[in-house]
């Protein structure tokens, strides 16, 4: 397959000013004739028009009315001789129920979705499918009335009436110009949740959200999420919803989360419905994050939109900073940023040092939809939110008003937006450019040295970065702080460094006591830091650091450090001795919960991730790591009992549930209370597992309560079983919580997993057309290191079979499955060997997909 550079990159050589489309949904097909105003672009030599399709029937192709010679290819459509400006009419007819890829136009249950990011829109009709090619959209639909009583498209409903035979129509008109993949439309029987929202300005916009019939009770949350993201954008970013009708429609069969189509979002049904008894505390958070990403991105991504495919972390990084901070004011700052830096370590850094590793923006591709990843995303977030903090929360701004006001309605890249806030600063981003085009974490060793009589401190911090193709450094922002060795933070101690040479000291003067420093404060920059802190001085840390993230990071260092040791000493057949010093600090952790609260106490005793641990180790034993952590998590269960039992008996939320920071975060300090007493199996915590089950009045509860029992390894509970039965005959109904149910098995550490999680490939919940089956399942089964990684190769050879199973059929979502072999060469030779044949097979089959030929192919290489 071909290879797409950034640097071929030209202008289009045609500009769309107009579309009119005519979608008609017919028993055999969908008819779309679409009327494109077209005119040579002056910037541009004269080219022949060259088109897009994918999978469309043509029926016929006419210019300024007459008809036009055109050459067509499976996926172009050529016309040469036009005039300079002129009208294009075209009809197709596609098969929209025989759509298994979810993108361009499909079936779905209640009626007809559409996914047009990236490159779904040719799979509807002959377009230049490119997001530099901006144009205003007219819709009108026709559809059986019965059967698809609602018909919607992007902007305003203009217009609808009946036809023939028990038919109608609608028409929608678009007065924003957008490029092609903000297309949208939908076509169904669906009920929906109505509300209205004034905007600073006082102009009133219509909210909907539409769903599956029966579904309205689960709607109110998304509904509040989305009126308060509205506020929060005018008062943080003074951006104010430009829309009349702004519509969520959510779908069970979606590729991926949401898709911020201009006023018409399409939304994964897991992140709009919630009501307490179905979803947890994390569901509420996320559908609240991911219906403010959306609504975030019609600025950031529709009124200023990519120019090409390369430039995507403009839009998604920069939108997903926003959504993390809308998170942090609406939730809890902390415990926000924490789990911001967990998800990247467990995700984007693995990614950065396998075979997928990309800067945020790649320079070439072979199927954009495999770089919809962690880097663009999350550590794109992470690169917005260094320009913040070097230049400051109020520059930031200015920088995003200077961005807005230079770039509105127009098609740009990353340089553009990073020029905005230089101008807006004042501060010299030349250096900074780096993190946009180097793949790799970098490293940042660190040295201290305090000298007595000069009462001065000196930070000597050295940046590395293996992956990148040079040497050059890049500019790091480090905040710091000192503290004496009783947790005092000396005072003028806290400075923001700039990093910008290879190797470079830092002085503290007035320093009277050999400081414990504190790097890296709320993890100012995404980078790997080594320092040689002693168990001591992170004790103080964990105890004293008034930057939470910091806290938390020093109590993840002493635990990372115990663990990898024990994994050592497991591998070597010997048994592990944990120090005092560590219960110490988790008993103290635990009596804290009042002042420190209980969410941050429940993040500070969770132990790091294997997947985030595995990265620290140059050749991975998954068992021995495996057996370390839960030795550790045992250990903790051991000397801690009478706390964890004592905490969990007392931190009952008696108040009707609420899905508030606090009262989650009493929740998630109790059943981690819970995960750690069952670590200590036996008749009565099995009990006690399942008497939270069955009582539980949500959902956090009662999964928390399963995941506990379906961790349980041995070989008969009763408990276990009685409660994945109950779970799943109560809640078959609900898919979401199907997904659970298939999630909570694929997950767990029990040595039967595989095989649990082949016989649920034929039970009758689980379904390869619906994506979120798939992740549940089959992905969140590559997830779990020790079980995917069993030595037999015994997951990878299954890992290849769904694959293969699933790309022909749906390309996008078996390209995901295809990722969790990124990591193989981590492992021993015996499982290289077995991963290697694995990939082999893959990459050998004829007819492979594009998305699964490109990560495969990149994971031999
Ligand atoms: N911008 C949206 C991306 C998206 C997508 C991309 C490829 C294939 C299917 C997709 N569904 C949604 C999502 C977002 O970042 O908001
Ligand atoms: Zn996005």
């Amino acid at each position: 397959p071909q290879t797409i550079y950034l640097k071929d990159y030209t202008p289009p050589a045609w500009l769309v000013d107009t579309v009119d489309l005519d979608v008609s949904i017919e028993a055999d097909g969908t008819v779309v004739s679409a009327t494109q105003t077209l005119r040579r672009n002056p910037a541009v030599a004269d080219q022949p028009l060259v088109l897009d399709g994918e999978e469309l029937e043509t029926l016929a192709v006419s210019v300024d009315g007459r008809e036009h010679p055109y050459l067509a290819s499976a996926t172009s459509l050529t016309l040469n001789d036009l005039p300079a400006s002129c009208t294009l009419r075209t009809v197709v007819r596609i098969q929209p129920d025989n759509n298994t890829r979810l993108s361009g136009m499909y079936r779905s249950k209640d009626g007809y979705f559409t996914q047009c990011e990236a490159q779904g829109f040719r799979r509807i009709t002959w377009f230049m499918d490119r997001p530099d090619v901006m144009s205003t959209y007219t819709v009108t639909l026709h559809a059986d009335r019965a059967t698809f009583p609602v018909l919607l498209a992007n902007g305003n409903p203009v217009a609808s009436g009946d036809e023939a035979n028990g038919r109608h129509w609608a028409t929608w008109a678009d007065p924003f110009r957008k490029p092609a993949y903000l297309f949208a439309l939908v076509a169904g029987k669906l009920d929906v949740l109505r509300d209205t929202f004034r905007t600073a300005s006082g102009r009133e916009v219509q909210l909907a959200i539409y769903v599956e019939p029966g579904k309205l009770d689960q709607c109110p949350h998304a509904m509040a999420a989305l009126k308060k993201s509205m506020k929060w954008d005018e008062e943080r970013f003074g951006l104010e919803c430009d829309l009349d009708h702004y519509m969520i429609v959510a779908v069970g069969d979606f590729n991926m989360g949401a898709m911020e189509n201009k006023g018409l979002n399409i939304f994964n049904t897991k992140y709009v419905l919630a009501r307490p008894d179905v979803a947890t505390d994390v569901d509420f958070e996320n559908i609240d994050r991911v219906v403010a990403h959306e609504y975030f991105h019609n600025w950031t991504g529709n009124r200023v939109t990519c120019r090409d495919w390369f430039q995507l972390s403009l839009k998604e990084g920069l939108t997903v900073f926003r959504d993390q901070e809308f998170g942090a004011d609406l939730h809890n700052r902390q415990t926000a940023r924490i789990r911001e830096v967990r998800g990247l370590r467990a995700a984007q850094f693995p990614e950065d040092a396998g075979p997928m590793a990309h800067p945020i923006r790649p320079e070439s591709f072979v199927e954009i939809n495999n770089f919809y990843t962690a880097t663009v995303y999350e550590k794109g977030a992470e690169v917005i939110r260094m320009i913040q903090t070097l230049i400051g929360r109020d520059a930031f701004r200015a920088g995003m008003d200077e961005y807005f006001r230079r770039h509105d309605g127009q098609a740009v890249t990353c340089e553009d937006f990073v020029a905005a806030m230089a101008a807006a600063s004042g501060f010299d981003f030349t250096q900074f450019m780096r993190w946009y085009r180097q793949p790799g974490t970098p490293r940042i060793a660190a040295d201290g040295f305090w000298d007595a009589d000069s009462a001065s401190y000196t930070l000597t911090l050295s940046q590395s970065n293996p992956r990148a193709s040079d040497d050059a450094p890049y500019l790091i922002p480090v905040r710091v702080a000192l503290f004496a060795a009783d947790g005092r933070l000396l005072p003028g101690s806290e400075r923001l460094l700039q990093l910008s040479a290879s190797s470079q000291s830092f002085v503290f003067e007035n320093v009277a006591e050999e400081p414990v420093p504190s790097l890296l404060r709320d993890f100012s920059a995404p980078v790997y830091l080594d320092f040689d802190d002693t168990p001591e001085q992170l004790t103080v840390l964990l105890a004293h650091e008034s930057d939470p993230f910091n806290a938390w990071e020093a109590g993840q260092r002493l635990a990372t450090r115990l663990i990898l040791a024990a994994s050592t000493e497991i591998a070597a057949g010997r048994t592990p001795v944990w120090p005092a010093s560590f219960v110490d600090a988790a008993r103290q952790l635990l009596q804290s919960h009042a002042e420190r609260g209980a969410a941050f106490v429940a993040e500070a005793l969770t132990l790091p991730g294997e997947t985030t641990l595995a990265e620290l180790i140059s050749v991975v034993d998954p068992d021995a790591l495996h057996a370390a952590r839960n030795s550790l998590s045992r250990h903790l269960a051991e000397q801690l009992e009478n706390e964890f039992a004592g905490l969990y008996a007392s931190l009952t939320v008696s108040e009707a549930y609420t899905p508030s920071s606090e009262h989650a975060g009493r929740r998630a300090l109790r059943n981690l209370c819970l995960s750690y007493l069952v670590e200590f199996d036996g008749e009565a915590v099995r009990e006690l597992a399942f008497k939270q089950f069955r009582e539980a009045d949500n959902m956090t509860d009662q999964f928390a309560a399963l995941a506990a029992l379906a961790n349980i390894n041995a070989a008969d509970c009763r408990q276990r079983d009685s409660a994945l039965a109950e779970f799943y005959a109560r809640w078959q109904d609900e898919a979401l919580v199907v997904d659970k149910w298939l999630q909570v098995q694929s997950t767990s550490r029990r040595p039967d997993t595989l095989a649990t999680v082949k016989a649920l490939t034929a039970h009758p919940a689980f379904d390869l057309g619906n994506p979120n089956k798939i992740y549940a399942l089959i992905r969140a089964f590559g997830a779990n290191l020790v079980r995917f990684n069993a030595a037999d190769g015994s997951g990878y050879a299954f890992m290849a079979e769904q694959i293969l199973a699933l790309h022909d059929r749906n390309p996008q979502v078996a390209s995901r499955l295809a990722r969790c072999f990124d990591r193989w060469k981590k492992f021993d030779a015996g499982r290289q060997a077995h991963a290697q044949a694995a990939l082999r097979r893959v990459r050998d089959h004829q007819g492979l997909s594009r998305d699964v030929l490109e990560v495969v192919t990149r994971a031999l290489g």
